[in-house]
């Protein structure tokens, strides 16, 4: 084993939040969103070779509100009428690292007041984050290197089709073909104007 492997620093990227869906004609007084709180992996991979178990805790008004999960998908779906912040737990696979707490606020509501609610397009308010594990014990450590270079299994959700795929490397293909659009348009003009420029030489020489 290598000094670097000893002393290593692991990122896991998560992807935490809340999608809210309007119920329309179908609201009551106590019931005006079916929403969903959760922990994913950005890519919707299975996280739970590093998590063990994941507590969510809602406002008291719920029926038992704290939720315990221990399998994925790590994600909780209740009816209600308000917003509020929610705590999620993430408790992990080894036995030094202390859970780690995020507060989130489950929006109802979209940000923009003049938008119109609408039953087809969720509210989704959610965040790209990192968990790092300092010299992790063996198994998780194995573990934790070996999702860098084999593809982990993904986690099948109904909200897979709202919440789109984080990852850096769609955000560097889209970026490079946006620079060689912009190489590109800056080219065709530079070769515009040089024809422009012997025009007019031609007209006025
Ligand atoms: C507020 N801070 O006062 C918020 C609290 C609580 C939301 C919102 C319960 C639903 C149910 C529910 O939606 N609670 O009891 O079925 O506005």
């Amino acid at each position: 084993m290598s000094a670097i492997e000893e002393n290593a620093t692991l990122h896991v990227p998560i992807v935490y939040g809340s999608i809210a869906f309007w119920l329309g004609r179908k609201a009551d007084d106590m019931h005006t969103h079916k929403w969903t709180l959760y922990i994913r992996g950005p890519q919707h991979e299975n996280l739970n070779y590093c998590i063990s178990k994941v507590v969510f805790t809602l406002h008291p008004s719920f029926a038992e509100p704290v939720r315990e999960l221990r399998e994925p998908p790590f994600e909780v779906t209740e009816f209600g009428w308000g917003e509020f912040e929610a705590q999620i737990a993430i408790h992990f696979k080894s036995s030094d690292d202390k859970p780690v707490v995020i507060p989130h606020v489950i929006k109802l509501y979209p940000g923009d007041t003049r938008q119109q609610l609408t039953t087809r397009k969720p509210v989704v308010n959610e965040f790209y984050d990192e968990i790092t594990f300092t010299n992790p014990e063996a198994p998780l450590r194995e573990s934790l290197l070996r999702s860098r270079t084999h593809p982990l299994p993904s986690v099948e959700s109904e909200l897979r089709e709202h919440l789109t795929s984080v990852s850096d490397a769609e955000d560097v293909q889209r970026l490079s073909f946006a620079q060689s659009y912009v190489t590109g348009q800056l080219e065709s003009t530079r070769a515009h104007i040089a024809r422009l420029d012997a025009e007019i030489a031609q007209l006025t020489g």
